[in-house]
């Protein structure tokens, strides 16, 4: 990482907020499962001087002079993604996660369409269709869920649920579901009605390129995915289409192309696109794959840890690098919970639980996840210690004393599991 010689001369007070933030990543512990902490070398290229220019188009068809070097750029970016998701068509260029929904929509719907996508408090994701979001006041979002008694979702259900709607459009993927996704259900369901089936992998992302989650890529036709999350690259997202989503659609790349730019966005943030280049080369090593298998393996210490203290995992467990809790029997809000835990250096997220009889501000749950700690480098013996933090805390909330030496004890494990982008 640079050492911001120029920055702390020219403006002390972003130099300073960047070190305290440093200092802080390095010192706590962070559990939120959507986030992870990236490379040296994602951040050098995020960093660039490819911030400068403006590259409206795709390569070798721009609107501006002097690209050649960014062409070069975003069509390693892509071959990279192609090669690693083993996927015909991809488009780097959206901003985000939520813009490359976005894009989906665009591409494949027209307003008041019908559309199906995983409920919110049920597991699944703002622009999946949830009401306050651009999904549901453009488009016509008919939401599914989980089984009230499994918590898994409801295949079934939502079979029936498509076959009365018959959505245009059925998203899949998830930000609180602690299990493995049917893709193969979810395909036949889509192909029974006609419906153009999108998964979002967002948060599954590195653990698909890992080979430590199945795959989408074989049953639906397109996948959109964040860049930042399990895949560990820089915030950002890519769409991509599918053999299945060509076979079904041959113009379906250029709908989505056309949707990103110039439908929803202009110039796109090629410093951004070359730390997602960066980012792909990372995850297509076998350095990447353990990393993958590491997350998984310690998510499932960390659910085993908290079962047998007597906490109350929806679905009993996981499978990937979430766990979600469900706090009731704790006498305790997830907001609550959060509050505490951030106190002593524990970063976890209030969460909803399926059937949630509490607001989302103020939620049943807490949403916690390992793809952070796994790239510090912590393993079985460290996510143990993490349990025995969070329920000692949760148990004294009352007890400064426990708070304050708690937070002593986070700060000091940490310090032993150096960041990757600080060195
Ligand atoms: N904000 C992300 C998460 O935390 O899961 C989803 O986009």
């Amino acid at each position: 990482m640079t050492n911001f010689k120029e920055l702390q001369q020219t403006d002390r007070e972003i130099y300073d907020i960047i070190k305290n933030e440093t200092r802080r990543q390095q010192e706590e512990l962070e559990l939120i499962p959507s986030e992870n902490h990236t490379s040296q070398a994602v951040l050098e290229a995020l960093g660039s001087i490819l911030t400068d220019k403006y590259s409206e188009g795709y390569p070798k068809k721009r609107y501006y002079a002097g690209l050649r070097f960014y062409d070069e750029i975003e069509t390693l970016a892509q071959k990279r993604a192609k090669e690693l998701f083993k996927v015909p068509f991809v488009n780097v260029q959206p901003y985000s996660g939520s813009p490359a929904n976005q894009a989906v929509y665009f591409a494949t719907c027209k307003p008041k369409d019908v559309t199906m996508g995983l409920s919110l408090p049920h597991g699944g994701h703002l622009s999946h269709g949830w009401k306050v979001n651009f999904s549901a006041r453009f488009y016509n979002p008919i939401q599914y869920g989980v089984n009230k008694k499994t918590n898994l979702i409801d295949y079934d259900k939502m079979e029936e649920l498509a076959q009365k709607v018959k959505p245009k459009l059925i998203c899949v993927g998830a930000t609180a579901y602690p299990r493995f996704l049917d893709w193969e259900r979810f395909y036949k369901i889509a192909k029974s009605v006609n419906a153009y089936l999108c998964a979002d992998i967002a948060h599954i992302a590195g653990l698909i390129a890992a080979d430590v989650h199945p795959s989408p890529v074989p049953f639906v036709h397109i996948v959109t995915t964040t860049t930042h999350k399990t895949l560990r690259g820089p915030r950002g997202a890519m769409i991509m289409v599918t053999k299945k989503g060509i076979e079904k659609d041959s113009d379906l790349p250029e709908k989505i192309n056309r949707a990103v730019f110039p439908g929803l966005q202009g110039g796109p943030h090629q410093h951004q696109i070359a730390a997602i280049a960066v980012c792909l080369k990372e995850a297509s090593t076998n350095e990447f794959k353990e990393y993958g298998k590491q997350v998984v393996k310690n998510c499932k210490v960390l659910a085993s840890e908290f079962i047998k203290l007597g906490y109350d995992l929806i679905t009993n467990g996981t499978d990937n690098h979430l766990i979600l809790i469900d706090l009731t029997n704790k006498n305790i809000s997830g907001k609550e919970a959060q509050d505490l835990l951030e106190k002593v250096g524990i970063n976890v997220n209030k969460n909803a639980i399926p059937f949630d009889q509490n607001p989302p501000s103020n939620p049943s749950g807490i949403r916690l996840g390992t793809p952070a700690i796994t790239t510090q480098g912590m393993r079985e013996k460290e996510i143990k210690q993490i349990v025995k933090f969070i329920d000692n805390v949760l148990k004294n909330r009352n007890n400064n004393a426990i708070i304050e030496s708690t937070k002593q004890e986070v700060k000091k494990m940490c310090l032993n599991f150096p960041l990757p982008g600080i060195k």
